[in-house]
């Protein structure tokens, strides 16, 4: 049975819709600090579990005989400007947590995601290697950074089978991302089909490492079938699929909206993309497991606004 923590979140919920489709609703148990998603709490098992709480977590993990923990349960990069000390509790306790049960041997397998925000300023931002200078200088970032040391020391001194991947920014229309840097390339397409124009809280050469959910949704499956062996990186694997700025990206949203505008407004969040690399070298989770990304700019920039148009016609109809 397979457990998800966080997965009322932007990439937590639609991992529970694969993995159901994959394993079958019974066998996948959706969890999170609240109902915040109702289609997730409604479409299957859901539990309240507060990811600190290593008793909720383990009374979970044994009601329902859990083996596999995907700990989608995070506070990303620009909240945890705000609030670094709730960043590292919430992110650092939980992944203690679902290690030490995987320690004791309650569960099997676990997936934690990392991040493009463990690399910093000092990183080579372009075609970032796999080992390299990390200085994260954000708090989600050193969260990160320290996480994948934790999972790599638990792997090779407790056998742990614990894999990871660092997600790039995440692009998707099912639900509204939270409190990330690269939420921009989200919020655009909302704002491009609501009121044609977005005011962009990054510059406009702002140049990020991006994924469709679909690619990143397809990477976390193909780790966590791989065969342990060929998983050889045990920190976190560099994870990319494209490259764009949102000068790139408003223009390829012109091609469906041709009077779409936009402006540039950048804020405190500039500082934290700055410090991020602008296109990562991930030829070690192509040549170990056989990722492969699918969505290019044109493909993401086509399914955001067909997906979304049809989302705010429905509601406009229903609002009628
Ligand atoms: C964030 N979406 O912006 C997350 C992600 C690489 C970016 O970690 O914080």
């Amino acid at each position: 049975k397979i457990l998800i923590i966080g997965a009322c979140g932007q990439i937590g919920s639609e991992l529970t819709y694969k993995l159901r489709a994959m394993y079958g609703d019974k066998n996948v148990i959706a969890s999170d600090i609240s109902y915040s998603n109702l289609d997730i709490v409604n479409s299957g098992i859901f539990e309240i579990v507060d990811a600190q709480d290593y008793a909720a977590v383990k009374i979970c993990v044994e009601k329902y005989r859990i083996n596999t923990v995907y700990l989608m349960a995070a506070m990303l990069s620009a909240t945890g400007e705000k609030y670094p000390m709730k960043a590292w509790d919430l992110n650092m306790n939980s992944l203690f947590h679902v290690l030490n049960l995987a320690k004791a041997k309650f569960i099997k397998k676990v997936f934690w995601p990392s991040s493009i925000a463990v690399f910093g300023p000092t990183t080579p931002k372009e075609n970032t290697p796999q080992f390299t200078v990390m200085e994260p200088s954000t708090v989600y970032g050193i969260t990160k950074q320290v996480g994948e040391r934790w999972c790599e020391y638990y792997h090779n001194k407790y056998d742990v089978d614990v894999r990871s991947l660092r997600y790039p920014g995440i692009i998707s229309y099912k639900t509204l991302p939270g409190g990330g840097t690269t939420d921009y390339a989200v919020d655009i397409f909302h704002k491009a089909i609501t009121d044609k124009n977005y005011e962009c809280f990054l510059n406009e050469n702002t140049e990020l490492p991006m994924m469709f959910m679909e690619d990143a949704i397809q990477a976390t499956v193909d780790i966590m079938t791989a065969e342990a062996k060929s998983v050889k990186i045990r920190s976190s694997y560099n994870l990319s699929a494209i490259s764009f700025t949102p000068k790139e990206l408003a223009e390829s949203i012109r091609g469906y909206i041709p009077d779409f505008k936009i402006t540039y407004n950048p804020d405190y969040r500039q500082e934290i993309a700055d410090s991020w690399p602008k296109r990562i070298d991930d030829s070690f989770a192509r040549q170990d497991w056989g990722w492969q990304h699918k969505f290019s700019i044109e493909d993401i920039a086509k399914e955001m606004i067909s997906q979304l148009q049809k989302k705010y016609s429905s509601t406009v109809t229903n609002s009628k």
